[in-house]
């Protein structure tokens, strides 16, 4: 790999970066990880601040670019790591369909479920992004359905995404556990990415709870 590909992600365990994080195990790059403890509010001091002005994870650094919104980094990341498929390239018929899935994440499928978890009523149904809860959901889960993946049998990094986001999603009771759903979170959960970062983010997790409780 040449060395102008080395990209740093800024990460909180079982956060939005676990997505991220998840995406770089499954594209089998090297890559460095600067871990920040939340539960010390480290995303919120100036050296971060300096980093991403929002104090949010994720946040990815290439060279001079930085990359934030979960998102903007699944799409760079794959795009930067060609060779590893998980992108259907320019000129591909499933580029549309990729671009469609990934952006409906951010733009319909957080909105409305931030909105449900806080059980605020949507905008206006012509105004909503995302329209009503249901209708967004049933888009998802009539694609879902024809599975196996959201491509089709073209397993991709919007698989990485949704499967991360479902699996916390319907853990929290935040999305309805149907059929599609279930057997979606089943396939993407099985992957040795999901397990690895499980393990890492267990294990952050324990050493920013105890670096609290003993105030270091
Ligand atoms: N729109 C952002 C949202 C990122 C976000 O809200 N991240 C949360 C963790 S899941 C965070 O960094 N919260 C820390 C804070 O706001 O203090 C994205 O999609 O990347």
């Amino acid at each position: 790999m040449n060395d102008d590909r080395k990209v740093t992600l800024y990460h909180s365990p079982n956060t939005r970066s676990s997505g991220a994080l998840t995406l770089l195990e499954e594209l089998g790059v090297p890559y460095e990880l600067h871990v920040l403890n939340m539960k010390a509010g480290e995303q919120r001091r100036p050296q971060y601040l300096a980093v991403n002005p929002m104090g949010k994870v994720p946040a990815l650094k290439h060279g001079d670019a930085l990359i934030t919104e979960q998102v903007a980094i699944f799409l760079y990341l794959a795009d930067l790591f060609p060779e590893a498929k998980l992108a259907p390239p320019i000129g591909d018929p499933l580029r549309g369909p990729y671009l469609r899935w990934m952006i409906f994440y951010a733009a319909c499928f957080e909105p409305a479920v931030i909105d449900g978890a806080t059980q605020r009523d949507p905008a206006p149904l012509p105004m909503s992004p995302y329209g009503d809860f249901e209708t967004m959901l049933r888009t998802l889960t009539d694609q879902l359905a024809k599975g196996p993946y959201l491509l089709g049998e073209r397993f991709s990094a919007a698989d990485v995404l949704w499967g991360g986001a479902l699996t916390w999603t319907t853990m929290f009771k935040l999305v309805p556990e149907l059929p599609a759903i279930t057997s979606y979170v089943q396939r993407a959960g099985a992957r040795p990415s999901v397990a690895r970062v499980k393990a890492k983010d267990a294990e952050l997790a324990a050493a920013h709870e105890a670096a609290v409780s003993s105030g270091t």
